[in-house]
């Protein structure tokens, strides 16, 4: 259902229930959250790519799974099966990056927001579909759709529901570009080998430097900054950068 593979410094990971629109069930859950955790622990690996087989991205949750359960409450499917994976994301050290190929709709639209970058195919769309069903915005849309689009413009994907598309997605902040279809692999690969060549303990301090600051003070991020700095600072990472831009060379990190 989750496919993982190493290529070099990349970690792939592929939705792979394309036949349901890669919806979410809950083995898909509890792959998709087992292969973050893997990319996460491994050394080697310095970023993700999170991409999807199929003519979709992901449909978010199946709702065939969930049809005739009277009995699931949804907060702890949320618990259980969704927030971990937002979690996994935002709290990794490594950049992850959405490869969205397809339609991504209602938790899959928020799985995309998560990522710390996401790159879009021209075939891409996004949906906030809860509220057609009588749902709320989750798997952290509510928290991402304001922050990346503000306020008016989450407002109005949040209740009226409209699919948009990749260009529109794009233009609104939702995502970080657009390539035509048969470009989407070779950019999103570039994108996270790029990222992957970057230092590590820098990235890994600047993605929590950002998160931290959007719900922290000006006064609580300077000082995050700071001690983050003062870390970074007596980094070996750090000296090789100071000594390639000095030699007017590339450097090479080595997350040290
Ligand atoms: C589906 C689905 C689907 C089952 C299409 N499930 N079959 C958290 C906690 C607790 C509870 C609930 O949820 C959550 C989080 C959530 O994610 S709630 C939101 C769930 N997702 C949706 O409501 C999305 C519904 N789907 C759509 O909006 C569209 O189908 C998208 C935009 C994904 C794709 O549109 P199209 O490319 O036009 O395809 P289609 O609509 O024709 O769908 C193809 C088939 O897939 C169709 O079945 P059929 O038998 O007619 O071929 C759909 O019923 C089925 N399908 N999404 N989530």
């Amino acid at each position: 259902t989750v496919e993982y593979a190493r290529e070099g410094r990349v970690a792939r990971i592929v939705l792979n229930r394309p036949d349901q629109l890669n919806a979410f069930n809950p083995q898909m859950h509890r792959e998709l959250l087992d292969a973050l955790k893997r990319a996460e622990r491994d050394p080697e690996i310095r970023a993700v790519l999170l991409g999807a087989r199929g003519r979709a991205f992901c449909a978010g949750q199946d709702l065939e799974t969930i049809r005739s359960r009277e009995d699931l409450d949804y907060g702890d499917l949320l618990r259980e099966g969704y927030n971990p994976i937002v979690q996994a994301i935002t709290g990794m050290d490594k950049p992850v990056v959405a490869m969205v190929q397809g339609a991504a709709a209602g938790a899959g639209a928020s799985l995309a927001f998560a990522c710390d970058l996401a790159i879009a195919s021209e075939k891409a769309s996004f949906v906030e579909a809860f509220i057609h069903i009588g749902l709320v915005p989750d798997t952290g849309s509510s928290w991402f759709l304001p922050r990346l689009a503000g306020l008016k413009k989450a407002v109005e994907l949040a209740l009226l529901g409209d699919r948009i598309s990749a260009a529109e997605a794009e233009r609104l902040g939702l995502i970080n570009r657009v390539v035509p279809p048969e470009r989407l692999e070779e950019e999103a690969l570039t994108l996270a080998e790029r990222l992957a060549a970057m230092p590590p303990l820098a990235v890994a301090r600047t993605k929590r430097a950002l998160y931290r600051g959007l719900s922290a003070s000006l006064e609580e991020t300077l000082a995050l900054e700071a001690r983050l700095q003062s870390e970074s600072g007596r980094t070996e990472d750090h000296r090789e950068g100071m000594k390639a831009f000095f030699e007017k060379r590339r450097p090479e990190f080595h997350g040290r």
